[in-house]
């Protein structure tokens, strides 16, 4: 049997491990990526890592979503950011540039190269054939630092794509109709790899939106081949000694399999507040007040000229706001020149710059029990900054019908199909770009400039081998990381300041989290399945370790969520039996013992001292993990002579 192009991919860039599901592995990191709002700490830790330049061959920082700058603490962060990376070799993306994955897809995704991101959607680089993993900011330090990135050898799932879209369905549509089939948790353990003839009719963008949301399925990764259509995209980026074909064998051999037969996909939603929440466009009429158009999934020049051609000399409905955040500065630079942006205008639209915006809270909160309806990938309770808000995932077709009629509507309702014709060349003019110096000696004189809000990063102490906690939270499933450290306009820009943000931790689930840990002296957290699902922001491990939570025992955990635990040093433990986490109540004292040794074994004896019961839990994790656990942390494991 032959390899599918996952494998193809990890096998020639294989430094450790035996290539093998399940297995631990490491691998060479071609590139890396970091925001704003996770960059702060991943350079804090690699700063404190005494290292020059960085060990790969592109690292970027980017700045794309602490954009409101109400007071000095989102400047002071870029400023950090842009000092850090010149001392580095690291290119600066300014604000004013866009958002991140778009970005580097436009620039320095390459196929067959391994990147690794401080985002959970960096797989949006899966479009254009390369693997492309969201991962906790101290893995993406170390990944710059050292060039290696370690991961559980993943299984892939292949989603066979066959036939062809219909006019007004969209690659939106495909990531919506596999999320209605897999779920929020279908994806974990598995890179997504996408083959059939059904890939034919997707751009380079219409992929990238497909594998940036694939992320919802809590995926490792997603990927498409690198073909004739990937060739064609880096020639219009004016790059094309940067493609190479990339295809998985005929014969591959995959893990599971999904075929999604595209002739019969309708236009679809995500309804609130989950991305699995999925159904087809209702015959009722679903009154909007908000439309949002951008994000990383779908901020394309495709997206945006899709709208143009749909909005072409009409009017937005009067009870819509309808808000554009274009994905780049080059795609903001072709719709102002090719006249798309005087047709935004015509219409009544409001713009917004080039950058996460209302995806991360960052203003556009909707109104009192609002509607909004936005292109983007989650729609978490509260995330828009309105509790009470309901959020529906769509495409741009969809949100472009509705922008005109007032309520959720089909475009197939438009009628006649709209095309746009991509330009020979994109816009790729650079100067939202930094580059660092080329001379070491400069680059080494660097002053790293750190403002008052920034302060030092939480560390973990050594594993001890024994403690009694309460269990000072117990969660239902699918708590998400916006749960645990909530995102928006106010909150973002502590992301540097833990201690300040810590004060705000589970504030969606209780308002009290922090006294109960200062009152209990730290503490444990129960949760239910997927604990940790959504962003790969390591504050949802460097909160609970500031406030002194020891272990999470969890029914299951989402990947990058359960390594950032590991990363910070504090247990992940898994129920063997849910009755045993029925049993449980809060304010249970809980005991463990034997902690180094069972960890070891992979099964703990837990004592509820408040039941006088006792139960198992298991402890999946590789030897490597243990050693980052048993230094209470993978930084001071990173510099010690074990690593
Ligand atoms: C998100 O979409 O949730 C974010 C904000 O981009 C996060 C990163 C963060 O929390 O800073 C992500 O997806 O990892
Ligand atoms: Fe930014 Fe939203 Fe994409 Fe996260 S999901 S990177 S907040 S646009």
């Amino acid at each position: 049997m032959g390899m599918n192009l996952t494998y193809k991919i990890l096998s020639n860039n294989l430094i450790k491990g035996e290539l093998k599901a399940g297995n631990e592995i490491a691998v060479r990191v071609h590139q890396t990526l970091t925001q704003d709002s996770t960059g702060t700490m991943a350079y804090l830790q690699l700063n404190s890592m005494n290292i020059e330049d960085v060990a790969t061959e592109v690292s970027v920082a980017y700045v794309d979503h602490n954009m409101l700058q109400s007071s000095f603490e989102n400047a002071d962060d870029h400023e950090f950011i842009k000092t850090s990376a010149a001392r580095h070799n690291i290119i600066f993306s300014k604000p004013g540039n866009g958002i991140c994955h778009r970005l580097h897809l436009e620039k320095f995704g390459k196929p067959g190269k391994i990147l690794i991101g401080s985002d959970s959607h960096t797989p949006t680089g899966g479009g254009l054939g390369m693997i492309a993993i969201g991962a906790g900011g101290l893995d993406v330090a170390i990944g710059m630092a050292r060039g290696l990135y370690y991961l559980k050898a993943p299984k892939v799932y292949n989603i066979e794509l066959k036939g062809k879209l219909q006019p007004w369905v969209s690659a939106k549509d495909i990531i919506l109709h596999v999320l209605r089939k897999l779920t929020v948790k279908g994806g974990v353990g598995y890179v997504m790899e996408y083959t059939g003839e059904g890939i034919k009719c997707l751009s380079v963008e219409d992929r990238a939106t497909i594998t940036n949301m694939g992320a919802e399925l809590g995926a490792t990764t997603s990927i498409f081949p690198s073909d004739e259509l990937t060739r064609d995209f880096f020639k219009k980026q004016s790059r094309e000694e940067d493609f190479i074909e990339m295809m998985p064998d005929e014969d591959a051999e995959y893990d599971e399999k999904l075929v999604v037969n595209l002739d019969e996909l309708v236009p679809l939603a995500a309804f609130p507040h989950s991305p699995d929440n999925v159904h087809e466009i209702p015959e009722e009429k679903i009154k909007v007040d908000q439309i949002a158009i951008g994000s990383c999934t779908n901020s394309s020049y495709s997206d945006f000229m899709k709208l143009a051609a749909i909005l072409d000399g009409k009017k937005v409905h009067p009870d819509v706001s309808l808000v554009l955040s274009p994905g780049s500065s080059s795609i903001m630079k072709m719709v102002s020149e090719n006249g798309a942006l005087s047709k935004f205008i015509a219409a009544g639209a409001r713009l917004l710059e080039a950058a996460c915006g209302p995806c991360i809270g960052m203003g556009q909160a909707p109104k009192s029990n609002g509607i909004s309806l936005r292109t983007f990938n989650r729609n978490f309770k509260g995330r828009c900054g309105t509790m009470d808000a309901g959020v529906y995932l769509v495409s741009t077709e969809t949100a472009a019908a509705s922008a005109l009629t007032g309520y959720l509507t089909d475009p197939r309702e438009l009628g006649d199909e709209i095309k746009v014709d991509f330009p020979e060349k994109y816009d790729v003019s650079d100067n939202y770009y930094i580059y660092p110096s080329a001379d070491k000696k400069e680059r080494g004189n660097v002053e790293i400039i750190m403002g008052p809000n920034i302060k030092p990063f939480p560390v973990g102490e050594k594993l001890q081998d024994s403690f009694t906690k309460k269990v000072i939270l117990k969660t239902k499933d699918n708590i998400t990381t916006d749960d645990i450290c909530p995102s928006n306009a106010a909150l973002l820009p502590f992301r540097s300041n833990i201690p300040k943000l810590s004060e705000h931790c589970f504030q969606t689930i209780i308002p009290d989290f922090k006294e109960r840990a200062e009152k209990n002296n730290g503490g444990i957290i129960v949760g239910g399945d997927n604990y940790g699902q959504g962003s790969s922001r390591e504050h949802a491990a460097l909160l609970p370790l500031y406030l002194g939570i020891k272990a999470v025992i969890a029914k299951s955990f989402a990947r990058i969520h359960k390594a950032n635990l590991i990363n910070s040093g504090i247990l992940p433990l898994e129920f063997i039996s849910s009755a045993d986490y029925d049993s449980i109540d809060e304010y249970d004292e809980l005991e463990l013992t034997n902690i180094k040794e069972s960890l070891e074994k992979g099964e703990f004896i837990v004592k509820n001292k408040t039941k006088n019961t006792e139960f198992k839990v298991k402890f999946n994790g590789s030897e490597r993990e243990l050693k980052i656990l048993g230094y209470g942390g993978y930084l001071s494991f990173a510099m010690s002579d074990e690593f």
